[in-house]
């Protein structure tokens, strides 16, 4: 069989210099002599979908090479999802990589991409692979397309070159002062990766069962919004307005990012009106699918589409109402709920040219790569974020005695060391966005850009175990906003939608006193970077290769678990939950494992969900009085300052 070094060379190979032909022999060989259709029994569904992509070949009808491509276009969809079908039923290695090798040269290199990344992810076979960094293998739609241009005049000069990424606009558009969020090359990793371990089309007919898709949905993109409104009010700005598609859209954007091949992504002025978008939906189609899954909010349950009624008004109703807004396959009626999200994001990336009257690519809101650039990104999530707030705010607040742990109390809870944030700059590789050249070698090209970090820290609590027995604890640590961008202290029943999730972990309380402590870098929400491809590269050629901390690459940016704040030191609730373990965890061992790591966001893949508890707990239902929180031993909070130094970091 294959080690995992040899593995990871293949994908290595695979994905450099995506847009042209394959440069190696030996894979090379294999594209010439290997026919898909040639022994069925590599195959777990008897070859069904290869024979059905090897006829599309056949009678010429994929899209061609070297054209934009779109998740959103239902066609490249079809035709990427046809060979994720192929990738996802090989039974080995082997097979995996005959058909990569195969397919790359015959299918559109968009659709290649995206189809081995989420066969990677979901077939068994390739464990071990970590996926190279998108940015540095599509890098066009992570980079300006102002940096792309100098990479290659240097090219053709045979120079090596770096270049400075600026963040998009100017000081007069305020939006620009949140950009570095928005535009981070991890964040949009992040997102795009999400999308990939949970697709809206996935079917359980692939292999397994995605558990709690529509609560991940829900919880994700909420702690996106979370985040970037704790960035805005960092920066002294309001926190993002709901989109209205009746009002106008104030916020433009020019994207300055472009396809590698099909132009630019298309900008938008500044307040402009919701047009129809032709072959796609009418505004007022998105208007009636909202109408529709907030009815079944205020009626407490979904209509399937056989006619039964899907109780929501518990703690799973979250996961059926994210299925339906977002929507995806699990959705019980499509039919009938539509599929707001993924339909708002075309209308979104469609409106330079809702007519098609131009010609224009589909915009960056058509890409999980490139969407959280645009603000209007924001504008569309925190619209449906109160969608599922409106949901969360019907149930009944949480009592005490359900919040109480028996016998626990938290004495205190702090932080150890600064909470310090700064801007350091970061390379990245630009090779793959230049095209080879005959005669011209490769030069080292690179693009730097300014990311956001921080200090190391740790939190320490002290936790009282006052039951005669060692007991299962579940840690909850959040950190909220304490002010509007007035200066007015948020109410528990404002503020607790604003928190954002730090950590999750399990640990096993002695009787007595337990000393906690806990570092910033071992967070379930966070993963550090992805290795540069050159790095993949050169460590799959070692004997002993072992990667295996990066093959998760998604959960938020490590280096952005804290919120950028300011220099004179911006106030957060930071606060801790400690919950009854027993109840709470769903795996085995739950103190001894991290369940692979950034499981808050995204989930412990194969499996179940590690918590039981509704994502956000306890801080996800209404908090109309405060002395319930304040009056339960097992929680804590404390006012902590998030300072930001302004000066750069190398
Ligand atoms: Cu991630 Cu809208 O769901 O971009």
């Amino acid at each position: 069989s294959t080690s995992t070094a040899q593995k990871q060379q293949h994908v290595n190979t695979l994905l450099w210099k995506i847009y042209d032909k394959l440069h190696d022999g030996e894979l090379l060989s294999i594209a010439n002599t290997f026919n898909p259709e040639g022994d069925s029994s590599i195959y777990s569904d008897d070859g069904e979908a290869v024979h059905r992509l090897a006829q599309e070949l056949r009678d010429n009808r994929l899209l061609a090479q070297h054209h934009w491509f779109s998740l959103f276009n239902t066609r490249q969809r079809e035709e990427a999802l046809m060979l994720f079908d192929v990738l996802i039923h090989c039974k080995t290695w082997n097979a995996f990589l005959n058909n990569a090798v195969y397919w790359r040269e015959h299918m559109n290199e968009g659709e290649f991409v995206y189809a081995l990344y989420t066969a990677v992810i979901h077939n068994e076979v390739a464990k071990g692979v970590v996926l190279p960094p998108l940015y540095e293998v599509t890098p066009h739609l992570f980079t300006n397309s102002e940096v792309i241009q100098e990479a290659y005049t240097a090219k053709m000069r045979n120079k090596p070159g770096k270049f400075h990424m600026e963040f998009t606009g100017t000081k007069r558009n305020k939006e620009q002062r949140v950009a570095y969020f928005g535009e981070d090359i991890g964040m949009n990793t992040h997102h795009v990766t999400w999308h990939m371990n949970y697709p809206f089309w996935w079917k359980d007919t692939y292999g397994y069962h995605l558990d709690r898709k529509g609560e991940l949905f829900f919880w994700a993109h909420h702690q996106l919004t979370a985040r970037f409104d704790a960035e805005r009010l960092s920066n002294w700005l309001e926190p993002v307005d709901e989109l209205h598609w009746e009002k106008s859209l104030h916020e433009g954007f020019a994207p300055h990012t472009g396809y590698k091949y099909g132009g630019e992504f298309p900008a938008r002025p500044d307040n402009i009106h919701f047009e129809d978008v032709d072959g796609v939906a009418r505004v007022r189609d998105l208007v009636i699918m909202e109408h529709r899954i907030r009815d079944a909010i205020a009626h407490g349950y979904i209509e399937a589409d056989d006619g039964t009624h899907i109780d929501i008004m518990n703690d799973h109703g979250i996961d059926k109402l994210g299925d339906i807004i977002e929507a995806s396959m699990y959705s019980p009626n499509i039919h009938y709920y539509g599929q707001l999200h993924n339909l708002a994001h075309i209308v979104l990336g469609r409106q330079g040219d809702p007519h098609g009257k131009y010609n224009l690519p589909p915009g960056v809101m058509e890409h999980f790569e490139t969407a959280t650039r645009d603000p209007s990104f924001f504008r569309l999530h925190k619209y449906m974020d109160n969608i599922f707030k409106e949901h969360k705010d019907s149930l009944p607040p949480y009592t005490k005695e359900e919040l109480q742990f028996q016998g626990i109390s938290v004495e205190n809870i702090n932080i150890q060391g600064d909470l310090k944030t700064y801007f350091e700059g970061y390379e990245f590789d630009l090779r793959n966005a230049v095209d080879s050249t005959e005669g011209i070698e490769d030069v080292e090209l690179k693009a730097h850009v300014h990311r956001l970090n921080h200090d190391e820290f740790s939190y320490i609590a002290d936790v009282n175990n006052n039951n005669g027995n060692t007991v299962l604890a579940t840690f909850r640590i959040f950190l909220c906003p304490r002010k509007d961008n007035n200066g007015v202290i948020y109410t528990f029943e404002e503020g607790h939608w604003h928190c954002i999730e730090m950590d999750k972990f399990w640990k096993k309380l002695t009787p007595g006193r337990n000393n906690i402590v806990r570092k910033s870098s071992e967070s379930s929400v966070t993963v550090p970077d992805v290795p540069h491809l050159q790095t993949l590269i050169d460590a799959a050629k070692s004997e002993n290769f072992d990667m295996s901390q990066y093959e998760r690459s998604c959960g938020i940016p490590k280096r952005m678990l804290l919120p950028k704040g300011n220099t004179a030191g911006m106030e957060f609730a930071l606060v801790l939950a400690v919950t009854d373990g027993e109840y709470d965890a769903t795996h085995e061992n739950a103190a001894e494992s991290e369940h692979g790591g950034s499981h808050a966001h995204c989930g412990s893949k194969g499996e179940i969900y590690p918590d039981k508890r509704p994502m956000g707990y306890p801080l996800d239902r209404r908090m109309p009085d405060k002395r319930v929180f304040l009056g339960t031993p097992n929680f804590k909070m404390n006012i902590v300052k998030i300072f930001h130094d302004p000066t750069e970091h190398h």
